[in-house]
């Protein structure tokens, strides 16, 4: 039976050590029931930019990437406090950082799109990356929070969570229904992370343009190179992030490539997958297909 507590005259349940609240469920040890309600309530402005994602789908990689155009070509390292500052993390810190943060800068959420503060004019950024390498990212970020966490923790337990929809913050498939029917919205931007890898100048080239951010081949290279896989990582941008914030111990930046699924799904899990991808997008032309280059669905589509 889930325990309830009231916080803020707002009543919060916590069942097996997750926040629930509208549906979505976050870490207990990791979130405040006040933080989240506050997020909930904050008031979208016009100038907002909004970084929409499910975890592990390349939410940092498209902050660096949004960072980098907003200040031109300026690298996360060149400036680790401001870059924190200009990247606050909504349903994490709450409404009042959000609404105290520098200008230009980008609001990281993980809620799912239909329960973020709405603005008319502000933008959204929704990066969404196919479910296997999501699954898979998301048990290496689980392990990686303790070693109490890496000692019970299954990836075949976190599987069944996962196709079951009950792995934090939302169901996989909220968050690609949710952004998938907001894509063509003028204030909507829909990014593949997939396609990202595949050419990652295309992608800021998009990302440019729905910012209005007048894009030059400079800007454009510099921003490449300080936003790229090892780029992040021989910059240690890991351990920066935890040095500054020593409560979290996440790895940002992991392996960072398309397919990482092979090395851990089993071919029987591979196919459950396929079919449970298939059977939830099945009638929705061009989303059952969204990852038909990248050879992720091999059973159904
Ligand atoms: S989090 O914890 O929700 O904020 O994670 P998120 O940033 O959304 O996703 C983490 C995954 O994105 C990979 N990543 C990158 N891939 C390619 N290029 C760059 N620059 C990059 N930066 C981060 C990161 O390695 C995680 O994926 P996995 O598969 O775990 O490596």
């Amino acid at each position: 039976m889930p325990n309830t507590i009231f916080q803020d005259c707002e009543e919060t349940q916590i069942c097996n050590g997750s926040i629930l609240i509208e549906g979505m469920r976050f870490p207990a040890h990791l979130y405040a029931p006040k933080t989240i309600h506050s997020a909930l309530a904050y008031n979208a402005r016009a100038d907002d930019i909004f970084i929409v994602t499910m975890p592990r789908s390349g939410t940092t990689w498209m902050q660096t990437i949004v960072y980098a155009l907003l200040n031109n070509g300026q690298g996360f390292d060149e400036n680790l406090d401001d870059f924190i500052a200009r990247n606050p993390f909504l349903e994490m810190h709450g409404s009042n950082v959000v609404e105290a943060m520098p200008r230009p800068g980008a609001i990281k959420t993980h809620l799912v799109f239909e329960h973020i503060p709405y603005h008319p004019n502000a933008k959204y950024i929704c990066v969404v990356r196919n479910p296997k390498d999501v699954c898979v990212s998301f048990f290496r970020f689980i392990i990686s929070l303790s070693p109490e966490a890496a000692k019970n923790s299954s990836f075949d337990c976190l599987f069944e969570q996962f196709l079951a929809g009950q792995t934090g913050h939302a169901d996989y498939f909220d968050y690609l229904f949710s952004c998938w029917e907001h894509r063509d919205d003028p204030n909507v931007l829909f990014v593949l992370y997939e396609d990202m890898k595949a050419n990652i100048r295309s992608s800021i080239i998009r990302v440019a343009q729905f910012l209005n951010i007048d894009l030059n081949k400079k800007l454009l290279e510099r921003t490449v190179l300080v936003t790229q896989f090892d780029y992040l990582k021989q910059n240690r941008f890991n351990e920066r992030i935890i040095d500054s914030e020593p409560s979290t111990t996440i790895e940002f930046v992991r392996k960072g490539i398309v397919g990482d699924w092979r090395t851990v799904l089993s071919d029987e899990q591979s196919r459950r997958l396929d079919a449970h991808f298939y059977e939830k997008t099945r009638d929705i032309p061009g989303l059952n297909t969204l990852w038909h280059g990248y050879n992720v669905f091999n059973s159904c589509t």
